[in-house]
Protein backbone atom coordinates (compact mmCIF):
# COMPACT_ATOMS: atom_id res chain seq x y z
CA UNK A 1 0.00 0.00 0.00
CA UNK A 2 1.02 3.43 -1.01
CA UNK A 3 0.44 7.07 0.44
CA UNK A 4 -1.71 8.49 -2.13
CA UNK A 5 -1.13 11.99 -3.50
CA UNK A 6 -4.07 13.25 -1.96
CA UNK A 7 -2.50 11.92 2.28
CA UNK A 8 0.92 13.09 1.21
CA UNK A 9 -0.42 16.90 0.60
CA UNK A 10 -1.25 17.27 4.00
CA UNK A 11 2.23 17.00 5.29
CA UNK A 12 4.44 17.90 2.52
CA UNK A 13 4.67 20.12 -0.51
CA UNK A 14 5.82 16.85 -2.66
CA UNK A 15 7.35 13.57 -1.89
CA UNK A 16 9.59 14.06 -5.41
CA UNK A 17 12.42 12.56 -5.65
CA UNK A 18 11.13 10.15 -2.36
CA UNK A 19 12.04 13.11 0.13
CA UNK A 20 9.95 14.13 2.37
CA UNK A 21 9.73 18.20 2.10
CA UNK A 22 7.56 19.53 5.11
CA UNK A 23 4.97 22.50 3.92
CA UNK A 24 5.62 25.98 5.01
CA UNK A 25 3.05 27.40 7.89
CA UNK A 26 0.28 29.46 6.20
CA UNK A 27 0.26 31.90 9.01
CA UNK A 28 2.41 33.83 10.61
CA UNK A 29 0.99 36.91 12.25
CA UNK A 30 2.84 38.03 15.49
CA UNK A 31 1.73 39.21 18.89
CA UNK A 32 2.86 42.47 20.21
CA UNK A 33 1.94 44.97 22.47
CA UNK A 34 -0.39 47.36 21.32
CA UNK A 35 -0.69 45.97 17.50
CA UNK A 36 -3.60 44.56 15.63
CA UNK A 37 -2.89 40.99 18.23
CA UNK A 38 -2.37 42.68 21.41
CA UNK A 39 -0.97 40.99 24.22
CA UNK A 40 -4.12 40.10 26.19
CA UNK A 41 -4.93 37.21 28.84
CA UNK A 42 -8.01 35.22 27.49
CA UNK A 43 -7.97 36.17 24.24
CA UNK A 44 -6.20 33.75 22.41
CA UNK A 45 -6.64 30.54 21.99
CA UNK A 46 -4.24 26.76 21.43
CA UNK A 47 -5.61 23.79 19.54
CA UNK A 48 -3.04 21.28 19.77
CA UNK A 49 -2.16 17.16 19.30
CA UNK A 50 -0.64 15.57 22.30
CA UNK A 51 0.97 13.10 19.54
CA UNK A 52 2.96 16.06 17.77
CA UNK A 53 6.56 17.21 18.77
CA UNK A 54 5.68 20.58 17.03
CA UNK A 55 2.69 21.45 19.54
CA UNK A 56 4.28 19.68 22.37
CA UNK A 57 6.91 22.55 21.77
CA UNK A 58 4.11 25.20 22.86
CA UNK A 59 2.63 22.93 25.47
CA UNK A 60 5.58 22.97 27.71
CA UNK A 61 6.55 26.72 26.99
CA UNK A 62 2.78 27.53 28.09
CA UNK A 63 3.26 25.48 31.18
CA UNK A 64 7.15 26.90 32.12
CA UNK A 65 6.10 30.13 31.55
CA UNK A 66 2.78 29.87 33.54
CA UNK A 67 0.63 30.96 31.26
CA UNK A 68 -2.55 28.50 31.88
CA UNK A 69 -4.73 31.08 33.18
CA UNK A 70 -4.22 32.76 30.35
CA UNK A 71 -3.94 30.97 27.24
CA UNK A 72 -6.33 28.11 26.65
CA UNK A 73 -6.05 24.69 24.94
CA UNK A 74 -7.59 22.11 22.92
CA UNK A 75 -6.70 18.62 22.35
CA UNK A 76 -7.41 16.80 18.71
CA UNK A 77 -7.86 13.00 19.20
CA UNK A 78 -4.81 11.35 18.51
CA UNK A 79 -6.18 9.46 15.35
CA UNK A 80 -4.89 12.01 12.58
CA UNK A 81 -7.43 11.12 9.51
CA UNK A 82 -6.01 9.10 6.09
CA UNK A 83 -6.29 12.69 4.63
CA UNK A 84 -4.19 13.97 7.59
CA UNK A 85 -6.44 15.67 8.49
CA UNK A 86 -7.34 16.19 12.21
CA UNK A 87 -10.55 15.61 14.62
CA UNK A 88 -11.72 16.80 17.83
CA UNK A 89 -13.14 13.68 19.97
CA UNK A 90 -14.08 14.39 23.23
CA UNK A 91 -15.10 10.63 23.86
CA UNK A 92 -10.82 10.29 23.76
CA UNK A 93 -8.90 10.20 27.28
CA UNK A 94 -6.42 13.56 27.01
CA UNK A 95 -8.35 14.99 24.16
CA UNK A 96 -10.97 17.72 24.10
CA UNK A 97 -14.39 19.27 22.00
CA UNK A 98 -13.31 21.99 20.05
CA UNK A 99 -14.30 24.72 22.98
CA UNK A 100 -14.14 27.88 21.18
CA UNK A 101 -15.84 27.73 17.65
CA UNK A 102 -17.73 24.21 18.21
CA UNK A 103 -16.34 22.85 14.46
CA UNK A 104 -15.78 19.23 14.60
CA UNK A 105 -12.26 18.75 13.12
CA UNK A 106 -9.73 21.44 12.43
CA UNK A 107 -10.48 21.78 9.21
CA UNK A 108 -13.05 24.37 10.22
CA UNK A 109 -10.53 26.46 12.04
CA UNK A 110 -8.67 26.56 9.07
CA UNK A 111 -11.68 27.33 6.95
CA UNK A 112 -13.13 30.28 8.89
CA UNK A 113 -9.32 31.88 9.07
CA UNK A 114 -8.04 31.55 5.28
CA UNK A 115 -10.52 32.11 2.35
CA UNK A 116 -10.99 28.93 0.12
CA UNK A 117 -9.36 26.82 2.42
CA UNK A 118 -11.75 23.90 1.65
CA UNK A 119 -10.89 24.70 -2.18
CA UNK A 120 -7.14 24.13 -1.43
CA UNK A 121 -5.18 20.87 -1.15
CA UNK A 122 -4.40 22.50 1.96
CA UNK A 123 -4.88 20.28 5.03
CA UNK A 124 -4.48 22.12 8.52
CA UNK A 125 -1.20 21.14 11.16
CA UNK A 126 -1.08 21.51 14.71
CA UNK A 127 -0.41 23.87 16.80
CA UNK A 128 -2.74 26.38 15.66
CA UNK A 129 -3.36 29.86 17.74
CA UNK A 130 -6.78 31.37 17.15
CA UNK A 131 -7.71 34.61 18.01
CA UNK A 132 -11.15 34.88 19.74
CA UNK A 133 -11.14 38.74 19.16
CA UNK A 134 -11.04 38.91 15.22
CA UNK A 135 -11.61 35.28 15.23
CA UNK A 136 -8.87 34.19 12.99
CA UNK A 137 -5.26 32.02 13.30
CA UNK A 138 -2.25 34.44 14.37
CA UNK A 139 0.16 31.76 13.72
CA UNK A 140 0.52 28.03 13.00
CA UNK A 141 3.91 27.47 13.71
CA UNK A 142 5.30 26.37 16.77
CA UNK A 143 8.37 28.10 16.57
CA UNK A 144 6.83 31.46 16.23
CA UNK A 145 4.42 30.95 18.78
CA UNK A 146 6.79 30.25 21.71
CA UNK A 147 8.48 32.89 20.87
CA UNK A 148 5.24 34.99 21.27
CA UNK A 149 4.64 33.27 24.81
CA UNK A 150 7.85 34.67 25.56
CA UNK A 151 6.18 38.19 24.75
CA UNK A 152 3.10 36.82 27.49
CA UNK A 153 5.74 36.13 29.93
CA UNK A 154 7.73 39.29 30.43
CA UNK A 155 4.52 41.40 30.07
CA UNK A 156 2.19 41.33 33.06
CA UNK A 157 0.77 37.49 32.31
CA UNK A 158 2.67 34.45 33.13
CA UNK A 159 5.54 33.94 35.69
CA UNK A 160 8.13 36.07 34.42
CA UNK A 161 10.29 33.81 33.05
CA UNK A 162 11.78 34.20 29.75
CA UNK A 163 12.99 31.36 27.02
CA UNK A 164 14.52 33.41 25.09
CA UNK A 165 16.64 36.35 26.96
CA UNK A 166 17.45 39.11 24.19
CA UNK A 167 21.13 38.05 24.74
CA UNK A 168 21.00 35.12 23.93
CA UNK A 169 18.60 35.13 21.28
CA UNK A 170 20.98 34.69 18.01
CA UNK A 171 22.65 31.77 20.40
CA UNK A 172 19.23 30.53 20.30
CA UNK A 173 18.29 30.61 16.85
CA UNK A 174 21.59 29.12 15.72
CA UNK A 175 20.95 25.70 17.93
CA UNK A 176 17.65 25.62 16.98
CA UNK A 177 18.25 26.21 13.03
CA UNK A 178 21.01 23.46 13.88
CA UNK A 179 18.86 20.92 14.93
CA UNK A 180 15.71 21.76 12.47
CA UNK A 181 16.49 19.77 9.54
CA UNK A 182 18.82 16.69 10.93
CA UNK A 183 16.80 16.11 14.03
CA UNK A 184 13.11 17.68 14.54
CA UNK A 185 12.70 17.26 10.51
CA UNK A 186 15.45 14.98 10.28
CA UNK A 187 13.35 11.66 11.84
CA UNK A 188 10.33 12.42 9.47
CA UNK A 189 12.82 12.75 6.46
CA UNK A 190 13.76 8.99 7.64
CA UNK A 191 10.32 8.10 8.10
CA UNK A 192 8.71 9.01 5.03
CA UNK A 193 11.89 8.39 2.74
CA UNK A 194 10.51 6.36 0.01
CA UNK A 195 14.34 5.74 -1.59
CA UNK A 196 16.95 4.14 0.01
CA UNK A 197 18.97 7.22 -0.78
CA UNK A 198 16.89 9.76 0.77
CA UNK A 199 16.67 7.36 3.75
CA UNK A 200 20.26 6.98 4.66
CA UNK A 201 20.61 10.65 3.64
CA UNK A 202 18.47 11.63 6.11
CA UNK A 203 19.63 9.00 9.13
CA UNK A 204 23.25 9.90 8.41
CA UNK A 205 22.77 13.72 9.09
CA UNK A 206 20.51 12.28 12.35
CA UNK A 207 22.38 10.76 14.23
CA UNK A 208 25.89 12.88 13.39
CA UNK A 209 23.98 15.75 14.74
CA UNK A 210 22.50 13.29 17.74
CA UNK A 211 26.83 12.47 18.36
CA UNK A 212 27.53 16.49 18.00
CA UNK A 213 24.58 17.40 21.19
CA UNK A 214 26.32 14.18 22.82
CA UNK A 215 29.40 16.22 22.89
CA UNK A 216 28.36 18.99 23.19
CA UNK A 217 26.48 18.71 26.50
CA UNK A 218 29.27 16.60 27.88
CA UNK A 219 30.39 19.54 29.78
CA UNK A 220 26.63 21.85 30.42
CA UNK A 221 23.47 21.38 31.04
CA UNK A 222 21.44 22.98 29.03
CA UNK A 223 22.17 23.81 25.27
CA UNK A 224 22.54 27.50 25.02
CA UNK A 225 24.06 30.15 27.12
CA UNK A 226 27.84 30.37 29.78
CA UNK A 227 28.85 27.67 31.91
CA UNK A 228 25.83 25.05 32.27
CA UNK A 229 23.96 26.96 30.09
CA UNK A 230 20.29 27.94 30.91
CA UNK A 231 17.26 26.52 29.60
CA UNK A 232 16.09 27.77 26.98
CA UNK A 233 13.04 27.60 23.84
CA UNK A 234 16.46 25.14 22.11
CA UNK A 235 16.06 22.40 25.04
CA UNK A 236 12.35 22.64 24.66
CA UNK A 237 12.67 22.39 21.13
CA UNK A 238 15.06 19.50 20.86
CA UNK A 239 13.47 17.52 24.25
CA UNK A 240 9.58 17.86 22.02
CA UNK A 241 11.90 15.26 18.89
CA UNK A 242 13.91 13.34 22.01
CA UNK A 243 11.20 12.46 24.42
CA UNK A 244 9.23 10.36 21.72
CA UNK A 245 12.67 8.79 20.05
CA UNK A 246 12.76 5.27 22.01
CA UNK A 247 8.88 5.04 22.25
CA UNK A 248 8.53 5.66 18.58
CA UNK A 249 11.33 6.62 16.22
CA UNK A 250 13.47 4.40 16.55
CA UNK A 251 10.80 1.36 15.20
CA UNK A 252 8.02 3.43 13.25
CA UNK A 253 10.72 5.71 11.04
CA UNK A 254 14.05 3.48 10.89
CA UNK A 255 15.79 5.32 13.05
CA UNK A 256 17.65 2.72 14.64
CA UNK A 257 21.34 3.33 14.72
CA UNK A 258 21.00 4.15 18.26
CA UNK A 259 18.62 4.95 20.58
CA UNK A 260 18.44 7.91 22.97
CA UNK A 261 18.99 5.81 26.08
CA UNK A 262 22.42 4.59 24.82
CA UNK A 263 23.48 8.43 25.14
CA UNK A 264 24.67 9.09 28.49
CA UNK A 265 24.53 12.41 28.06
CA UNK A 266 21.49 12.90 25.94
CA UNK A 267 19.44 10.97 28.07
CA UNK A 268 20.28 12.82 31.20
CA UNK A 269 19.00 15.50 28.74
CA UNK A 270 15.92 13.93 28.03
CA UNK A 271 15.37 13.44 32.21
CA UNK A 272 16.56 16.86 32.87
CA UNK A 273 13.68 18.53 31.22
CA UNK A 274 10.77 15.81 32.19
CA UNK A 275 11.83 16.63 35.85
CA UNK A 276 10.82 20.49 35.42
CA UNK A 277 7.86 21.10 37.63
CA UNK A 278 4.97 20.89 34.80
CA UNK A 279 6.48 19.35 32.34
CA UNK A 280 6.06 15.64 32.88
CA UNK A 281 2.12 15.98 32.32
CA UNK A 282 2.37 17.57 29.38
CA UNK A 283 3.60 13.91 27.97
CA UNK A 284 1.08 12.02 27.01
CA UNK A 285 2.47 8.85 25.59
CA UNK A 286 -0.53 6.90 24.69
CA UNK A 287 -1.65 10.07 22.34
CA UNK A 288 2.08 9.95 21.09
CA UNK A 289 3.07 5.79 20.75
CA UNK A 290 -1.04 5.38 19.19
CA UNK A 291 -0.79 8.31 16.90
CA UNK A 292 1.94 7.01 14.61
CA UNK A 293 1.46 3.82 14.57
CA UNK A 294 -1.84 4.01 13.87
CA UNK A 295 -2.36 6.92 12.10
CA UNK A 296 0.83 6.57 9.06
CA UNK A 297 -1.07 3.10 7.81
CA UNK A 298 1.17 3.91 4.75
CA UNK A 299 4.76 2.40 6.25
CA UNK A 300 2.94 0.63 9.43
CA UNK A 301 0.20 -1.69 6.91
CA UNK A 302 -1.32 -3.33 9.89
CA UNK A 303 -1.69 -0.32 12.42
CA UNK A 304 -0.02 -2.61 15.15
CA UNK A 305 1.27 -0.66 18.41
CA UNK A 306 4.32 -2.17 19.85
CA UNK A 307 4.18 -3.27 23.14
CA UNK A 308 7.52 -1.49 24.04
CA UNK A 309 9.84 -0.14 24.97
CA UNK A 310 10.47 -1.51 28.62
CA UNK A 311 13.19 0.86 29.38
CA UNK A 312 12.84 4.81 29.90
CA UNK A 313 11.45 8.00 30.63
CA UNK A 314 8.05 7.11 29.84
CA UNK A 315 6.75 5.35 32.54
N1 LIG B 1 6.10 23.82 11.06
C1 LIG B 1 5.02 23.41 11.80
C2 LIG B 1 4.80 21.92 11.62
C3 LIG B 1 3.53 21.43 12.23
C4 LIG B 1 3.15 20.03 11.75
O1 LIG B 1 3.59 19.56 10.69
N2 LIG B 1 2.30 19.33 12.53
C5 LIG B 1 1.89 17.98 12.17
C6 LIG B 1 1.73 17.07 13.35
S1 LIG B 1 3.23 16.47 13.97
C7 LIG B 1 0.52 17.99 11.56
O2 LIG B 1 -0.38 18.64 12.05
N3 LIG B 1 0.37 17.22 10.49
C8 LIG B 1 -0.91 16.99 9.90
C9 LIG B 1 -0.91 17.26 8.45
O3 LIG B 1 -0.02 18.01 7.98
O4 LIG B 1 -1.77 16.73 7.78
C10 LIG B 1 5.29 23.80 13.25
O5 LIG B 1 6.43 23.65 13.72
O6 LIG B 1 4.37 24.27 13.90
Amino acid sequence: MDITDEQAGAWTESFNSGKFVRKTSEFRDWISKDGTFDVQSGRYHLYVSHACPWAHRTLITRKILGLENHITVDVVDWRMNPDGSWSFNEEEEGATADTVNGEPSLEGIYNRAFDGWQESSKIGTVPVLWDRHHGTIVNNESRDIIRMFDTFSTSEFGNGNSLCPLELRDEIDSMINANYESVNNGVYKSGFARTQAAYDKAVTALFTRLDELENHLEDRKWLVGDGNGQLTEADICLFATLVRFDLVYVVHFKCNLRRIIDYPNLNTFVERVIDIPGVRETCHWHHIKAHYFWSHQNINTFRIIPLGPLEGVHR
